[in-house]
């Protein structure tokens, strides 16, 4: 049976339209999802929107429309930018499905059936905007919420708790029996310092809201928005097809792709969900840094949002997915920009990987009509190559995508700089170097079908045609596939990445 992989991004607000940060989580998140493909694996990769709660309802309110018709007309916003970024999910969850609302009913009363649930009442600071209840020292001088510098209100409700702090000496052991289960090390630091402090129980329910999934021993309330939206990653494997439960298949998932905003409701409140249903933990909570814009996080409340739709509409899907996972380190906050979006796509795209597909095709077709001898490879390059889908499978197993597609960057540069050593274009002019001449441009085209290989997840459509050309399609790791000796008749290509576009 193939090994199953399961990976999700967050599900995204409907409150707005999608932008760049929302596309950025999803790019990395199919990233990680392709590449296990590649390596033979059964995936599900999930991706959707959070329709409850507070900011829909807000923000419907604000425009004179009922929560419903906001949601309907933004998840299918979200719904559409995913196959405009390259994105493969296997399934694209709404919360206000029927069934993910039946099974959060479901899972949640089962919660309060293994007695974790009790009646009480909460007071304290509430955003709206984050849908968080926060304590004292986590809101800003002025009672404003450090995100989104709004003033808060102090709210007084009668809710339906979860036991939370019950959870404290299971969840410190989580963290020290799995060191890995939060990555990078620093969040997962961080999140543990939080559970140190000392945890309280949190509101389960809300007794306000109507906009949310109704609480079935007490209709007055509804779930509280973030325990509705977690269980999303549960809920949806038992109907995402059609016909079919998958949970037993893909349950635990393998990996949870967050940025910080929402380390504490997948670190904390998440697992201790799960253990107090029963159910089993994920394997790992991966949490990417900040885009920013401006020095300030792009958010779709603050307004300073780059819109994704129209980055792909000028580059390609493949550029701007390239663009992030180089341009900022994966785990880390930076700083985007047109101009150095630009500067890396003539650059990098253009000068490196695109010449280096340009001008091997082309000689493989000007010195041999397109057909490569059967020959030893060189071994110059045998030092900087061996090993590699190796390294660059434990860094992407380490979700470390940016240190993946550098090491795989790197080869690209050694391929252009070995063209320069050998200069083919003088070997062919010298009839008594033929023998040369074929090893080089043999070693060029395997050099090249493993980075674009290698590269596939990262930019799926532009190495699909690569490899196309080099008539070896299937970009696969697994088993024998990358063996030498299995490019076919080399065609032509127009520029993969034409400057000035
Ligand atoms: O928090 N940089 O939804 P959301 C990087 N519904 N990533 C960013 C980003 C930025 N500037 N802005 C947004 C919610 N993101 C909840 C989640 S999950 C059970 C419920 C990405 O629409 C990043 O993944 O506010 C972040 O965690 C997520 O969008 C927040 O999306």
């Amino acid at each position: 049976m193939a090994v199953s992989f399961y990976v999700t991004t967050p599900i995204y607000y409907v409150n707005a339209a999608p932008h760049l940060g929302h596309a950025y989580t999803t790019i990395a998140a199919d990233i990680i999802a392709r590449h296990h493909r590649q390596r033979g694996e059964e995936v599900f990769f999930l991706t959707g929107t959070d329709e409850h709660g507070e900011p829909v309802a807000d923000a419907a309110h604000a425009q004179g429309v009922e929560p419903q018709q906001l949601a309907d007309r933004n998840s299918e916003r979200f719904r559409a930018l995913a196959p405009r970024l390259g994105a493969s999910n296997d399934f694209f969850i709404r919360t206000t499905d029927p069934q993910h609302m039946a099974k959060v009913a479901e899972i949640l009363t089962h919660v309060k059936d293994n007695g974790h649930v009790y009646l009480g009442t909460y007071e304290g600071w509430y955003c709206p905007k984050c849908a968080d209840f926060k304590a004292e020292n986590e809101v800003d001088d002025g009672a404003r919420c450090p995100i989104h510098h709004i003033q808060l209100t102090r709210e007084q409700e009668d809710n339906y708790f979860f036991a939370l702090s019950s959870f404290q000496q299971a969840l410190e052991r989580l963290y020290e029996e799995q060191p890995e289960w939060v990555a990078p090390r620093s969040r997962y630091n961080e999140a543990l310092s939080f559970i140190r402090s000392g945890l309280r129980d949190v509101p389960l329910t809300r007794h306000r809201l109507t906009w949310g999934v109704p609480v079935p021993w007490d209709e007055q309330h509804v779930f509280y928005v973030w325990f509705d939206a977690l269980l999303n990653y549960v809920s949806a494997l038992s109907y995402a097809r059609e016909g079919e439960d998958l949970t037993g298949t893909f349950w635990p998932a393998d990996c949870h792709l967050i940025a910080k905003d929402i380390l504490r409701f997948h670190t904390i409140y998440w697992p201790a969900l799960l253990l107090a249903a029963g159910l089993e933990l994920p394997r790992r909570v991966f949490v990417h840094g900040y885009l920013l814009m401006e020095g300030e996080k792009m958010s779709k409340s603050l307004g300073n949002v780059l819109d994704p739709f129209a980055v792909i509409d000028r580059f390609g899907s493949d550029a701007l997915r390239f663009y992030l996972m180089r341009d900022v380190s994966f785990g880390q906050d930076g700083s985007v920009s047109t101009a150095a979006f630009e500067q890396r796509y003539e650059s990098e795209l253009a000068n490196e990987y695109g010449n280096l597909v340009a001008r091997t095709v082309a000689m493989i077709g000007r010195y041999r009509g397109g057909t490569l001898s059967a020959c030893e490879l060189d071994t110059a390059l045998a030092a900087d190559f061996d090993g590699l889908p190796g390294r660059v499978c434990e860094l992407i197993d380490r979700v470390e995508l940016s240190l993946a597609l550098d090491e795989i960057w790197q080869r690209v540069r050694r391929l252009n700089r070995y063209v320069e050593e050998r200069a083919p274009w003088r070997l062919a002019k010298d009839p008594a170097a033929g023998p040369e001449l074929d090893r080089v441009l043999a070693t060029l085209a395997e050099g090249l079908r493993l980075i674009s290989v290698l590269l596939h997840p990262y930019m799926p459509e532009s190495t699909i045609k690569v490899l196309e050309v080099l008539g070896a399609s299937e970009p696969s790791l697994a088993g024998e596939s990358l063996r030498p000796g299995q490019i076919g008749r080399v065609g032509a290509l127009e520029p993969l990445f034409p400057k000035g576009a």
